[in-house]
């Protein structure tokens, strides 16, 4: 906790060396009521979770592998935002604390070169049509070799590190991890504050500074569905706009399909 600027995001930080899932404790954590901002970290997952039942590969001590657990007073619609948010929050952390020029891919891939480096996984409990609580998972890939990653990513999967030492001759041992996590944490409180005052316009507009999605033909997948368009815009609610070629249009919700450039 040392050197954290923040208010609410990480007033309370629990680190453990081994987890099955920070997103699982951070959770339990919830049920407990514990506060907003509660920060959950761990050296390494033994079962990472990525969204819709897809697993993540963080079971080296290489990455950052951390939940956070909010709770705004927001309905169902605003979920996707706080979402989108988070991806914004990576990117401008990126940049500040490493001087990296990072992408996200709808919704919430943070990419370099069209590589993945990091990906978000939010969760979340309703009660009576409100938020009770979110889980908001990040996992970045810090200090990793390629060789490190699983075969079947290793041609999607880069690291902070790997990114450094080919784009810039940079050994990522002159960083520190924690620097990077104070940094995420801290324009995290940033953009929640940005919610709170109900600016989500202000959210939209960061986000599209930073999207390689918009403009590009994206191949989506939904339940047995498979189709193609361009991605034209997102809308207030986070959704992503797609031209397909016959000109109709779709509002496509990041829980339910997963999109590919083409
Ligand atoms: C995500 O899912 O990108 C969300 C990942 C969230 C991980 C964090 S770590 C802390 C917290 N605790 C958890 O248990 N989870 C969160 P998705 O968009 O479904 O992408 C998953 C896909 O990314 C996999 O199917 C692989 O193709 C690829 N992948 C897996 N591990 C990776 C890694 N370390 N780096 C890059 N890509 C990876």
């Amino acid at each position: 906790k040392e050197g954290l600027d923040t208010e609410t995001i990480g007033k309370s930080v629990h680190c453990f060396s081994e987890v099955d899932s920070t997103n699982n404790y951070a959770k339990t954590l919830a049920q407990k009521g514990c506060d907003d901002g509660t920060v959950v970290l761990a050296e390494r997952q033994t079962q990472g979770r990525g969204r819709l039942g897809r697993s993540w590969d963080s079971t080296d001590k290489k990455g950052i592998w951390m939940s956070i657990v909010l709770r705004p007073a927001v309905g169902l619609e605003d979920v996707q935002i706080i979402t989108l948010a988070a991806s914004v929050a990576v990117a401008s952390a990126l940049k500040k604390a490493m001087d990296v020029n990072a992408g996200i891919k709808w919704p919430n891939d943070i990419v370099l070169d069209g590589k993945k480096v990091c990906g978000i996984l939010t969760e979340m409990s309703m009660e009576m049509e409100r938020v009770n609580y979110l889980v908001l998972g990040i996992g970045m890939n810090f200090s990793q070799q390629e060789s490190e990653f699983p075969k079947e990513i290793r041609d999607r999967a880069t690291s902070l590190g790997i990114y450094l030492k080919e784009k810039h001759g940079l050994d990522i041992s002159g960083f520190r991890r924690s620097h990077l996590v104070k940094t995420i944490l801290s324009e995290l409180e940033e953009v929640y504050d940005t919610i709170k005052e109900g600016k989500v316009g202000v959210i939209i507009e960061e986000w599209k500074k930073y999207s390689v999605t918009l403009g590009k033909e994206v191949l989506i997948n939904y339940k047995e569905e498979q189709y193609i368009g361009t991605a034209q815009d997102i809308d207030q609610n986070g959704r992503l706009i797609v031209r397909l070629s016959d000109g109709t249009v779709r509002e496509v919700l990041s829980g339910e399909v997963s999109v590919r450039g083409l």
